[in-house]
């Protein structure tokens, strides 16, 4: 049999605080690849679990493991998704408390996948009554419908959520899931017009195309070829080799059922979408006089069909706008450009509200009816799009690093606060480490009245020449002098050359990004956010590769993570879990130990040897300084467990 000694050196330390050189980088390095060479993606720093994205189906998420990590100490077992929505789920349940799952990382690296995970865990390992399998299927059910909406393939990620999403799961008082609500944040709207090089529009147009029977096809007016609109053409990329949008087509139909959406209300929703596709195809002439008129009549006529509108009505809307002079309305003719970006702008907003309407539909079908379930508890998931860099950056990408900016900023409160609370609960002196923290960022992009989004706001606000060159040039004026922030112009008056003359960059805790400000003026939006523990996930393709680990690691700030958790005390233990696993290495306490659990654990670690130096004994835990004290107890249990016999081994390693 393997010691445990050599067990470590092939599969690294499963917390990154037992790492004997906790400050260098390449030991960090070196044990994630060392168990990523053994499939074993998942790793503690503490309570924060790190997630690599292996690109290839573990067999670590069957039921077997489900089974396994329920009700299990956390530290017991392998580190695990299972392991951290268990002990959610558990502390939810024990102290009453709600709980909050944040999952960060950057585009691709598995937060949505995991996210999944977590509520296959609660779906599978909660108890369960008939109504409690509805909710259960409709929390399963509501992915699929909002992945098919909500999703696209980017160049980053052939799954790529295009919006942020925080469920909350309702728990009763027998620790059932009763119901749920999803709050989603800023959909890409732009997508639905234009995609990039590589890239697709949201999933759900293809499904349509590619898995709709005839006769739907035919009432929505749309042929079975994605070539055919405009809106699904702009990035060159109908067919992706990882997505059957066949059969998933059969999938979200079926969810759309689950989810609590009768025949007319996706006949309803398939209406929209095939409305969409018929606006992009829209095409305007130009008369002598500049104004555009339509030459597609086809598509109003399927339009004024699908929408139940006027077709007349529908091409005045197309090509006209409204104005309000002296009290009376009044029609003004638009030119071709114009009308093609009022067309768009329609586009955007049909599909931005029926995603809303959508998210409210799946809530009315999650929402908890029974009165006795008023006072639920609840383990919130936050799963928002990934930071992302491409190489032309605009609005959209601003909002969504932004995002995690802020996710980041919420990331290091957390896990420092919740690491300086507790030893002071536990009555432990405790020495503040310095850290990056990114605030700095954060006020830079959202401080009022000198923050970019105030500024920008300002800017579309404001009536007369404002533009985005405007824009940029108040922002050069007002904060071009930051650490994080880079403009055309140097402080000189003199300009960059490196940099576009539409371009500002940012330096994100990540890394830095341009960003062109073209049309951001028209396109800005109101941002909306939201706030135990958290699940970091790392981008790969099937390989180790160092540069991209390297680079995740260091702006997630996980080394820094690592020593706020290792200048304290690197393992902290219940009294009871860790007599419990150890007493067996001692007389005293062997087979039991009837006193208080403080003095055992005392008698327990003084036959041990422990130097006072090396713990401390806090109100209910006992805190380790070192890794190696720890090792060496866990060697001594292993070998205690070798020179026994097979029964009396059964009875060291059971667990309470
Ligand atoms: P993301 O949510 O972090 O990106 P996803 O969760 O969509 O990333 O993961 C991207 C792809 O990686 C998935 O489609 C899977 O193919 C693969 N993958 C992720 N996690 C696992 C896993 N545990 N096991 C096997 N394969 C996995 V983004 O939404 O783009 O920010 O914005
Ligand atoms: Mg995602």
């Amino acid at each position: 049999m393997e010691s445990a000694l050599t067990a470590r050196d092939r599969v690294g330390v499963q917390d990154f605080v037992l790492l004997e050189n906790h400050t260098s980088e390449a030991a960090f390095m070196e044990n994630l690849r060392k168990r990523f060479k053994e499939n074993l993606i998942y790793t503690y720093i503490g309570s924060v679990l790190v997630s690599v994205n292996p690109y290839k189906d573990l067999e670590i998420y069957t039921k077997n493991h489900m089974e396994r990590y329920r009700g299990v100490n956390f530290y017991e077992v392998s580190p695990h998704i299972y392991a951290v929505s268990d002990n959610s789920y558990r502390s939810m349940r024990t102290e009453r408390k709600d709980q909050c799952i944040l999952i960060s990382g950057e585009s691709g690296a598995g937060k949505t996948e995991a996210s999944k995970k977590i509520l296959q865990y609660y779906a599978v390992t909660c108890p369960a009554s008939d109504q409690v399998e509805t909710v259960k299927d409709r929390l399963l059910q509501s992915n699929p419908v909002l992945e098919a909406f909500g999703n696209a393939k980017t160049l980053r990620n052939d799954n790529s959520s295009r919006f942020g999403k925080y469920m909350d799961i309702q728990f009763d008082f027998k620790g059932a899931p009763v119901g749920g609500h999803i709050l989603n944040y800023l959909l890409e709207k732009s997508r639905v017009v234009h995609q990039n090089h590589g890239e697709r529009n949201f999933h759900i147009f293809y499904q349509l195309i590619e898995g709709a029977e005839e006769d739907l096809l035919r009432r929505l007016g749309l042929e079975r070829n994605p070539q055919q609109y405009q809106y699904l053409v702009k990035g060159n990329c109908p067919k992706v080799s990882s997505i059957n949008d066949r059969s998933d087509w059969k999938v979200v139909r079926k969810a759309l059922s689950v989810v609590g959406f009768n025949e007319d209300e996706v006949e309803e929703l398939l209406n929209i979408i095939a409305s969409v596709l018929h606006l992009g195809n829209i095409q305007y002439g130009g008369e002598d006089s500049g104004n555009a008129y339509i030459t597609t009549d086809t598509q109003i006529k399927y339009l004024a069909r699908l929408l139940g509108v006027d077709g007349l009505v529908l091409k005045e809307a197309l090509t006209h706008k409204k104005i309000i002079a002296k009290g009376e309305e009044l029609k003004s003719p638009l030119n071709l450009e114009q009308a093609a970006s009022a067309r768009d702008a329609l586009s955007k907003a049909v599909y931005g509200r029926t995603f809303t309407w959508l998210v409210n539909k799946i809530n009315v079908s999650l929402a908890y009816r029974d009165e006795t379930y008023k006072n639920a508890s609840v383990i919130g998931l936050l799963d928002i799009y990934g930071f992302e860099v491409f190489q032309h950056n605009s609005f959209e990408q601003f909002c969504i690093n932004y995002c995690n900016e802020k996710l980041q900023q919420l990331f290091i409160e957390l896990t420092l606060k919740s690491e300086q609370d507790e030893y002071e609960a536990e009555g432990i002196t405790w020495e503040p480490v310095q850290y990056f923290n990114n605030k700095i960022i954060c006020d830079l992009v959202e401080e009022k009245f000198k923050g970019i989004i105030s500024i920008l706001d300002e800017e579309c606000l404001r009536p007369g020449d404002a533009s985005d060159i405007t824009f940029l040039e108040k922002l050069e004026n007002t904060v071009g002098g930051h650490a994080h922030l880079t403009t055309h112009k140097l402080a000189d008056g003199k300009t960059r050359k490196v940099m576009g003359r539409e371009e500002f960059r940012l330096l994100h805790y990540a890394g830095e990004v341009n960003y062109n400000v073209n049309g951001v003026c028209v396109r800005s939006n109101q941002l909306c956010f939201i706030s135990s523990f958290a699940v970091v996930s790392l981008s790969l393709s099937g390989r180790f590769d160092e540069v991209l680990i390297r680079h995740q690691v260091k702006y997630l700030g996980l080394m820094e993570n690592l020593r706020v958790r290792r200048a304290g005390f690197a393992y902290r233990r219940h009294y009871e879990t860790f007599l419990q696993r150890y007493k067996s290495l001692c007389p005293e306490t062997w087979p039991s130990w009837q006193g208080k659990l403080a003095d055992g654990v005392s008698t327990l670690v003084k036959h041990l040897g422990y130097k006072p130096e090396e713990y401390k004994l806090g109100r209910s835990k006992i805190f380790i300084r070192f890794p190696k004290t720890l090792f060496a107890t866990e060697d001594a249990l292993e070998t205690r467990k070798h020179s026994l016999g097979e029964r009396e081994r059964e009875r060291v390693t059971s667990r309470a």
